[in-house]
């Protein structure tokens, strides 16, 4: 029984000590390199090899080493393996920090005092308390609760959606695509953390735009294909929106002609909104693996016909 590790050989390093240490009964093989491939049971990687049945055939549990799981060839993986997606803090708390800049940063003006500063105009406007800004949060699970949250500690006014009814003290909840339109007639800051699946796939278009209140400002941090990318521009210039934040494109990276690098109410960052730490990442696996083995239920487990 073994666990082959696919991604950089940082990772690779912090991961192999962790297991070393915790669980030396478990040979750990870093890609390319595997050991014998029947005694292959766990896989933990970001993106799979191709070919998954015939490369490991005794293979059993698929760790994602992302808390999404859209990048992972899923008709690659042979029935009857699980897939577990990462489920661990430290992705909470970059994801916390992310948002609130980003929330932050709208609501102080600082997208367009950067855009004055690179003009020499010194503007500023009074600043306008934080309850006066509602912000809506698509996708209340792992990251998008505490990342409300926080926000509700910082005064804005919030409301978050999800599929099934979710309860977070503070945050109005909307729920399924009945409650959608209510939800973005609220929304000044609409924060995107849903996962992508064929569901949410370009939820992100002109139609929801003009469901929001003239001037919102979209912060898109699930995926770059949750995003219609042709209807946000002309949202932008039509002053529907009046920014963007986007961690996420397609493709990553954006090629250097695409139109959203020099657009003035674009800020692009390259996909860092949050990532596992390597350590808590290992430990949050070992956790699992360890229920696994005394037959308990793992956090993090996918369902596949619903697809996250
Ligand atoms: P979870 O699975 O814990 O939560 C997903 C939430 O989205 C749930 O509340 C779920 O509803 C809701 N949801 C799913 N489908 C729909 C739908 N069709 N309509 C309405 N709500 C829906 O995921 P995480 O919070 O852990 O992660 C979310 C995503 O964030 C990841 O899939 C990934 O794409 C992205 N991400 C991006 C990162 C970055 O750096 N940019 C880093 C990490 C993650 P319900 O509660 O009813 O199940
Ligand atoms: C993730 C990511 O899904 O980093 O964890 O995007």
């Amino acid at each position: 029984m073994s666990i082959v590790f696919h991604h950089t050989p940082e990772r690779a390093k912090i991961w192999s000590e962790k297991f070393a240490k915790a669980r030396p009964d478990i040979p750990f093989h870093i890609w390319p390199e595997t050991g014998p491939k029947e005694d292959v049971r766990y896989l933990a990687a970001w993106k799979t090899p191709d070919d998954l049945a015939t490369l490991f055939p005794n293979l059993e549990v698929l760790f994602s080493l992302g808390a999404g799981i859209d990048q992972l060839n899923l008709a690659n993986v042979p029935p009857g393996v699980k897939i577990i997606r990462m489920v661990e803090s430290s992705l909470v708390e970059g994801m916390i920090e992310y948002v609130l800049w980003a929330v932050l940063s709208f609501h102080r003006d600082m997208f367009r005092y950067a855009r004055q500063q690179r003009e020499h105009v010194w503007d500023g406007s009074h600043n306008r308390p934080a309850k006066l800004y509602r912000v809506g949060l698509m996708g209340m699970g792992e990251l998008g609760s505490p990342v409300l949250e926080k926000l509700v500690s910082f005064g804005y006014e919030c409301r978050g959606w999800s599929r099934s009814r979710r309860e977070v003290p503070g945050v109005k909840s909307f729920a399924g695509a009945g409650e959608l339109d209510a939800f973005l007639a609220e929304t000044d800051i609409l924060v995107c953390l849903v996962p992508l699946t064929d569901a949410t796939r370009g939820i992100l278009n002109r139609s929801l735009f003009e469901k929001l209140p003239k001037g919102a400002c979209l912060i898109n941090c699930g995926r770059g294909g949750h995003l219609v990318q042709d209807d946000l521009i002309p949202a932008l210039d039509s002053g529907q929106l009046s920014q963007a934040v986007l961690d996420v494109a397609t493709p990553e990276p954006l090629p250097p002609e695409h139109p959203f690098w020099n657009h003035p109410r674009i800020f692009l960052t390259p996909h860092i909104a949050s990532a596992a730490q390597s350590d808590t990442a290992a430990e949050a696996v070992l956790a699992n693996l360890r229920r696994y083995e005394a037959g308990e239920p793992m956090t993090g487990v996918i369902d596949t016909g619903r697809g996250y």
